[in-house]
């Protein structure tokens, strides 16, 4: 299943997703198989080997692919949906061209297959908001979002057009103890954590019953790696697949935390991502994703509170 000779290459690997993803793919290939890029060195991944890249710079790319013998990428670097609102034309730089230069990778056969992760965030106002279907209308109305739209598209046009072994999740919100959020809506969910630890009280940017997605960081990591190593003809769709996590809202996730520290209060002050998040869906349906490579999510709310309270204590 896991194929030691691979080289993978993290970009974005000091990010949120990234810093876990590293730590996990190092237990299964070995760290030195493992390089994390990113613009900036990431004290959190010092056993692997560090490439500075800015994924924007074609040439700089394929020369760090050449030299590590590397078979395999991850793409995570991106401007999520709340600092891709505030900069619109660069997230859609930022977000479409880094995927090209890695498509493109593929296509002229540096490299044997590609993770990209795409988003809940490609839904939009007009989805069904409940139990949102793998296939349905999808009109996002962020920058983020119709940028992980186009490259949704662009993914599976890849696939048929040149073979290019692709493969994808649409993420909900992801919450873990590891790293820091980057500028997402979701973002709250790991926030009020630290701050229930540290202060016992959160003002939240969203409304007491803003219903959302979210997992688990160990979840989508897990749920990461199954998909990249799932047999190819299992993963049938080169688009991106739905993941659904567990849906709550700021309210039902400050109860489940004053279970574990009483005195904790939550007060609400939504700002500009009270719409984005108002614009996607509160629940998703994951039954291709089940189907097709047998995913199972392992975290309810009741256990991810704990799981991070105890580990952020
Ligand atoms: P993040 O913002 O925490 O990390 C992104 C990393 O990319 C940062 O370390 C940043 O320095 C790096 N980066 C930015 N521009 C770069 C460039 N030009 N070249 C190289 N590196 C660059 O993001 P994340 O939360 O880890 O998300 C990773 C991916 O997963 C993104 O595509 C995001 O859309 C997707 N995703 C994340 C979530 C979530 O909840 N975290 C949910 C859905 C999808
Ligand atoms: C964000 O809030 O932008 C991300 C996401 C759900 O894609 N966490």
């Amino acid at each position: 299943m896991y194929n030691k000779e691979d080289k993978i290459l993290i970009i974005g690997a000091g990010g949120q997703i990234g810093i876990e993803l590293a730590q996990e793919l190092s237990l299964l290939y070995g760290s030195s198989n493992v390089i994390a890029a990113d613009l900036n060195p990431i004290p959190a991944l010092d056993v692997n080997p560090f490439e500075k890249l800015d994924v924007l710079d074609k040439d700089a790319l394929l020369n760090i692919v050449k030299k590590h013998g590397i078979s395999q990428v991850y793409l995570l670097a991106a401007l999520l949906s709340a600092t891709g609102e505030q900069n619109p034309m660069f997230a859609w730089k930022l977000n479409m061209e880094g995927l090209f230069n890695v498509l493109d990778l593929a296509k002229e056969k540096h490299i044997s297959k590609v993770y990209w992760p795409s988003s809940i965030a490609v839904f939009g106002p007009t989805t069904p908001g409940i139990n949102t279907p793998q296939y349905t209308i999808m009109e996002p109305s962020t920058i983020y979002g119709i940028s992980k739209q186009a490259g949704e598209r662009w993914c599976e046009w890849y696939y048929h057009k040149f073979g290019v072994d692709v493969r994808s999740l649409r993420y909900p919100g992801l919450i873990g103890w590891k790293s820091a959020p980057g500028g997402g809506t979701t973002d709250y969910a790991v926030h009020i954590f630290h701050q229930a630890l540290k202060n016992k009280t959160y003002e939240c940017f969203l409304t007491e019953n803003t219903a959302l997605p979210m997992m688990h960081m160990e979840d989508a990591i897990r749920a990461t790696i199954e998909i990249m190593h799932a047999p190819s003809e299992h993963v049938k769709i080169r688009s991106s697949y739905n993941l659904a996590g567990i849906s709550f809202t700021p309210k039902q996730i400050a109860t489940e935390i004053k279970k574990h520290i009483p005195d904790f209060t939550i007060s609400y002050n939504p700002d500009f991502r009270q719409a984005i998040a108002d614009s996607w869906p509160k629940s998703i349906n994951e039954d291709k994703t089940k189907e097709d490579w047998g995913w199972l999510s392992k975290y309810e709310l009741s256990s991810l509170v704990e799981n991070m309270l105890t580990n952020l204590a």
